[in-house]
């Protein structure tokens, strides 16, 4: 949940990559902080890997300064998709204020990826979080790679699901800043509603991501 010291004007948002095992948010991450051209971009921490796989999580500080003064501050962490590090995907999850669900789009990944869904849901409900209301993008990754479903096919399996869906290969860094962007977009009018971004700190939707990305409105 968005923590707000009115004492030293910072607003605290955690955002969470959530996903199966190798569906690429570490590299969802990793390209992140290569591309974001935000003035403080905080030092990226990958923790603890083993064959490439997040056995805690991985962490990118990120923060810009609204016209008002209001520094708006980012903790950005991964998950470990593998299924045994369930206690740890729980507890990362807990107070976020915005999650991007990476899934993979090979065809043959289609199982891992509704399993991985569910525990996201799953785990929501368990953390206390309103899943129906939790800002949420789908970002389909690995659109490089031969043997995915068509944007088409996606599009129609999700066609009742209320959220954004977005398509990337992070490892060549496409997609990347969109899917974040967003999932801030979505993130807006929540944080508008409690924390007057708008009214008191001179930020509507827009400048709030060109401030996170660090690009002009
Ligand atoms: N071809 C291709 N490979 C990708 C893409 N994104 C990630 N990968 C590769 O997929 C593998 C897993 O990526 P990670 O980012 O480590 O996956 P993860 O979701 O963090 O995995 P866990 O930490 O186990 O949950 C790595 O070898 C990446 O280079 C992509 O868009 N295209
Ligand atoms: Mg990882």
């Amino acid at each position: 949940m968005a923590e707000f010291d009115p004492q030293t004007l910072k607003l605290t948002l955690k955002i969470v990559y959530y996903g199966p095992s190798l569906s690429g948010k570490t590299t969802n991450l990793l390209s992140l902080h290569e591309q974001l051209l935000t003035p403080s971009k905080g030092q990226l921490m990958v923790l603890e890997t083993q064959n490439d796989r997040t056995l805690f999580f991985d962490l990118f500080p990120l923060g810009f300064r609204a016209p008002s003064g209001l520094l708006i501050k980012f903790k950005i962490y991964t998950v470990p998709g593998q299924v045994a590090h369930d206690s740890t995907r729980k507890a990362v999850l807990s107070r976020t204020d915005g999650v991007v669900f990476v899934a993979d789009s090979r065809k043959t990944q289609t199982v891992n990826n509704g399993e991985s869904f569910e525990n996201l849901a799953d785990n929501a409900a368990r953390v206390g979080l309103d899943f129906q209301h939790l800002p949420l993008v789908v970002q389909f990754n690995k659109r490089d790679l031969p043997d995915v479903l068509s944007e088409t096919e996606i599009h129609d399996r999700w066609a009742t699901a209320p959220w954004p869906l977005t398509f990337a290969s992070a490892l060549q860094g496409q997609g990347v800043i969109e899917t974040f962007s967003v999932l801030l977009a979505q993130l807006f009018p929540r944080l508008d509603a409690e924390f007057a971004l708008q009214a008191d700190h001179g930020l509507d939707s827009d400048q709030f991501i060109a401030g996170a990305v660090g690009s002009a409105a």
